[in-house]
This record gives C-alpha cells, structure tokens and sequence, in this order.
C-alpha cells in the first residue's frame, strides 16, 4: 500500500460527492492551521462543482456531537483533519443514515461500514506525522475530483507547516510534491538557511513567512473558535490577508494575553495543586470565550517558570465550552487536561528514568472514562466528565509509581 493506492481510492471518494444530489454536504473539520486549510480546499473544490456545503469547525470528535451533527446534516458528511480515531463511534451512531467520508492523516482502527469511507493516509503507509498533512491528503482529493484544482496546491503546503512537518528541516514525501507543485506555479517560495528550508507565501502578492502565517491560522481557529476565527482564517487563506483578518487577529491576541496574565497572576498568589507527581491547576471557565487548545499553549508557556517545579509532571484543566459552532450548545460538563513537561523532567523522560505521558495518560484516563485525542510522551490531552479531577490525580500518580516499579 501506498500514495498509488490512496490516489485509486480518493477516486472512489471523489465518485461519491460527484453522484451526491441532495441537502448541502456538511464539512466537518478541525480548527487549527491544517483543518482550516483542509476546509478551505473542500470549500473551494466543492463550490467549482456546484455542490452547496456548509462547514463546521470542531475543536473534537465527541459523540454527542456526531450525534448532533447526523441529525442536522443528512446527507452527505465529510470529515477532515480529524474522525480517522473515532471512525468506530461514527460508524455506531450513524447506524447507517448518513454517507460519510473521512479524509484525514491520523491513525485509525478502520470499520467495516458500507456508507462510511475512511481516507486516513495511515492506512496506506503514509505517515501523518511527516510526509502528508490532511491538507495535502485535501489537496490530492480535490484534484482528483477536478485537475483544475491544481491551484489549490499552496493550501496543501500552508496545512503541513501548521502541522510542523518541515521539523526535520524540510518537507518530505507526499507534503514535498504538493510543495513543488505549489512552487512551479508561483505560489510559495522556499529559501535555504543553516541546513533548514524557510517557506514564504507570494500567492497574494506580499511575501508572507509561512510559519508566522500558519501560527496566526491558529489563533484564528483556535483563540477565536467560538468568536467567528474558523470562518475568517478559511478566508483568509483563500482570499489572502486583509483588515479584518488583522484586527481580529490582534484582537484574539489581546484577549489571550490578558486572560494568560490574569491566570499566571491567579497562580503566582495561589499556587499549583500538588500531589506525589503531577502539579496542577484548574481556569474552569476563566478562558471562556477561547477554545480548550487555548490550555496547552498557556501550560507550554509556564513548564519553564518559576511557577512551576521542573521535576513534576504539569497539567492544566479548562472548563469544555458548552457551544460548538453551527451545533449549539450541548448539556454537558466536561474538562479538557492538557499535559506538558519541564524541560528538566522532559530530559527524564527522553532518558526513559521517568515514564512519558503516552504511559501514564491513557492508563489513568481510563478510570475516569476519559478519551484520549493523540498522546506523545512529551505532550499529551484528554477530556472526561468534571468533578473526576481528584480521582484522575490519583490515578496518575499510580500510573507513574506502576512505572517505576517496573
Ligand atoms: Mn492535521
């Protein structure tokens, strides 16, 4: 299995959408860089056929909101950058009603569902975390459903450095040819500096950093998720940057460094909560209106201060916002607990002394029923029902102590 297999199977996609009469398709994406780009490229392709679509940016795949999405949206739903993972819940709750497809980079445990058609790159060799983005996963689709899609290349491109993928010092793979193909039209320029490759867009006319770029796209779809940001960074990477694009970015800017200095001053008065390994602190709904990425970036930007103690692992808890765009609200209490390391503990880690979080998060989660999105050793996420904090804590800390004893 390879690129030649998925380019065959994208076409049996592109077959479905091209057949589908009916309600407008709904688009399913996630709101950082790379599903913002994702997005942006169904949007377009779908549009230059004729297909009326409406999107919905989701921070998550949870299972009351595919259940809500398959009642609002029958028809044809297609899922990008995220629904590879929980392609098996989709396939519950859809129980048959709706044709789905699922265009993405993450693993997933497959299902047998002939209305449901998974295109995770995973499947066929191609690594998600290095060689293609969903947006160039995207990008291949939209050109396969029409060659004139060709100039949607630079959005492919765009999606893979939201996603880091030139972290090794350049774009590799499948990410590497939509890239050229991106470059022979004049869309983005590459520039060679100390061994590493620097992208720039030039496909608006101005000479725009692509890593400054990508990380504004997430401040859009992230900080602003429930403020509009999703829609104006989809535009934005189909129009090019304009005033409104600025203004909010600089207003969602300013709404994060406030609430940040609100949090970090909280902190310096209180202190984290510690138990035997993990210090930890709860915003609940401090961060509201931002979404719950917002909670990682705040952690990340902590793990090194005097706030926190260098050899004990960090989590932050953020209330889940109970509104989810072109969904509703939901009845639901959740908490989203981000996970970052100390540099010094990271180093422990690296060295195998001290177990990762892709060891301990899964294993504690489970007590609490918690869902696991993706997990590394460095860093890692997931959700469960609120008022559970203590009890995960105290799993954690077993988790950690099973480790060690091994
Ligand atoms: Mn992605």
């Amino acid at each position: 299995m390879g690129l030649n297999e998925y380019l065959r199977d994208l076409v049996k996609a592109a077959n479905i959408i091209k057949e589908y009469r009916g309600a407008p398709v709904a688009i399913a994406h996630h709101n950082d860089a790379d599903g913002l780009s994702s997005a942006a490229i169904l949007l377009e392709a779908f549009r230059r056929e004729g297909i009326e679509t409406i999107n919905i940016p989701l921070e998550r795949v949870h299972p009351l909101i595919v259940k809500r999405l398959v009642e609002k949206y029958p028809g044809l739903i297609v899922f990008v950058d995220l629904g590879a993972g929980a392609a098996p819940e989709i396939s519950r709750i859809n129980a048959g009603r709706n044709t789905i497809v699922i265009i993405d980079h993450h693993h997933t445990p497959g299902v047998d569902d002939q209305k449901i058609t998974i295109l995770s790159t995973e499947l066929y060799g191609i690594s998600g975390d290095r060689e293609i983005s969903a947006s160039s996963a995207a990008y291949l689709f939209a050109k396969t459903l029409n060659k004139s899609n060709s100039d949607l290349a630079y959005l492919g491109v765009v999606g893979a450095i939201g996603d880091s993928h030139h972290r090794f010092g350049r774009l590799e793979s499948v990410n590497r040819q939509v890239l050229m193909e991106a470059v022979r039209q004049g869309q983005v320029s590459i520039e060679e500096r100390d061994g590493r490759e620097k992208y720039y867009l030039i496909v608006f006319g101005e000479k725009l950093d692509l890593d400054k770029f990508a990380k504004s796209l997430t401040v859009l779809g992230a900080v602003g998720y429930l403020m509009n940001g999703p829609d104006t960074g989809i535009k934005t990477v189909l129009k090019g940057p304009d005033r409104e694009y600025r203004e909010t970015l600089d207003k969602l800017n300013r709404l994060k460094k406030e609430k940040f200095e609100k949090i970090i001053k909280m902190l310096e008065e209180t202190g984290l909560n510690r138990s035997r390994y993990l210090q930890w602190f709860h915003v609940h709904d401090m961060f509201s209106p931002m979404g719950v990425k917002v909670i990682g970036e705040f952690c990340m930007e902590i793990r090194n201060t005097s706030l926190v103690d260098k050899d004990m692992y960090l989590a932050g808890f953020q209330d889940m916002p109970k509104e989810v765009p072109r969904l509703g609200t939901f009845d639901w209490n959740i908490v989203k607990v981000s996970f970052r390391l100390p540099s010094a503990l990271e180093t422990r880690v690296l060295s195998g002394e001290m177990p990762g979080y892709n060891y301990i998060v899964p294993r504690a989660a489970k007590y609490v029923g918690g869902d696991i999105d993706a997990c590394h050793g460095y860093a890692c996420a997931t959700t469960f029902e609120k008022g559970l904090e203590e009890a995960f804590v105290k799993y954690f800390d077993i988790a950690v102590e099973e480790y060690l004893r091994k």
